[in-house]
């Protein structure tokens, strides 16, 4: 049996974690490709098992370089609003991008402007949206590079140390967030996007901004951004903490 970590990983994510556990101890040669990849450092049996394996399986298969799939314009489909959570009351009229940086010199806080990310070079990009609920829409967004934001705002984190940089990223009051380790963060397809199929972001689809992230699930796509921290620790993360996988990427 040759393993296919992206069918995998998919079933696998959409599956509880006991599921998840016994299919990855019945996985036969998947199981033991990944066993003979990397150590399993001390993790908790068998909860454990089913999170780590497919966020390690994800990372073995991850390439900074590796793009998501993109469509011709005319393969572009309308929106399908889905998740409300840190959404409901209306953009905060005083609506600011804060940006927290730890580093090694101390952290610094700061505030941006939605100008200051539309005057970073613009990128349009159609790929696809896939919720993990089972369907995906193919949607062209504007925006800006997050490794360009990060060049340009922080950028003492442009060389990031895989495995202990991490971003968060929260809306304004904090209901919903999300962590994303930094190689995921910068990759080239990562956009802090404020346009949606050629208009300004409606209020369902998350504006005034919102993380594009086509390597990862939609409940890693956060609508309206209040505030991006760059740590040194794993970010909490909404669904992570209900028992989703992590990495959530594919
Ligand atoms: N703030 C916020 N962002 C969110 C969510 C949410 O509930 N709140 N749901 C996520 C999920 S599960 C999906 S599939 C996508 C859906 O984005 P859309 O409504 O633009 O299609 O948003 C993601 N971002
Ligand atoms: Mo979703």
């Amino acid at each position: 049996m040759t393993p296919d970590p992206q069918r995998e990983i998919r079933s696998r994510t959409r599956r509880s974690l006991i599921t998840g556990a016994v299919a990855a101890l019945a996985g036969g040669a998947a199981w033991e490709w990944l066993s003979t990849r990397r150590e399993d450092d001390g993790i908790q049996w068998p909860l454990r098992l089913a999170l780590r394996a497919n966020e390690q399986l994800t990372r073995d298969y991850f390439k900074p370089a590796r793009l998501a799939r993109t469509f011709p314009p005319g393969a572009v489909e309308s929106g399908r609003v889905n998740g409300d959570i840190g959404i409901k009351d209306p953009v905060p009229a005083d609506w600011s991008l804060k940006v927290a940086v730890a580093s090694d010199d101390g952290n610094r806080e700061f505030q941006l402007s939605l100008a200051d990310i539309q005057a970073l070079p613009k990128v349009e990009q159609i790929t696809e949206l896939k919720c993990i609920e089972g369907w995906t829409r193919v949607l062209r967004w504007g925006g800006a590079r997050f490794r360009d934001f990060v060049a340009r705002h922080a950028p003492d984190r442009v060389d990031f140390d895989e495995g202990n940089d991490y971003v968060g990223m929260e809306t304004p009051d904090a209901k919903y967030y999300v962590g994303l380790e930094m190689a995921s963060a910068m990759h080239p397809q990562t956009l802090l996007a404020y346009e949606m199929n050629g208009k300004p972001l409606t209020g369902q689809h998350g504006a005034p901004l919102r993380l594009v992230i086509p390597l990862k699930y939609g409940i890693k796509n956060l609508k309206r951004i209040g505030k991006i921290s760059f740590a040194f620790t794993r970010p909490p993360d909404f669904w992570g903490e209900q028992g989703y996988d992590w990495y959530a990427g594919f």
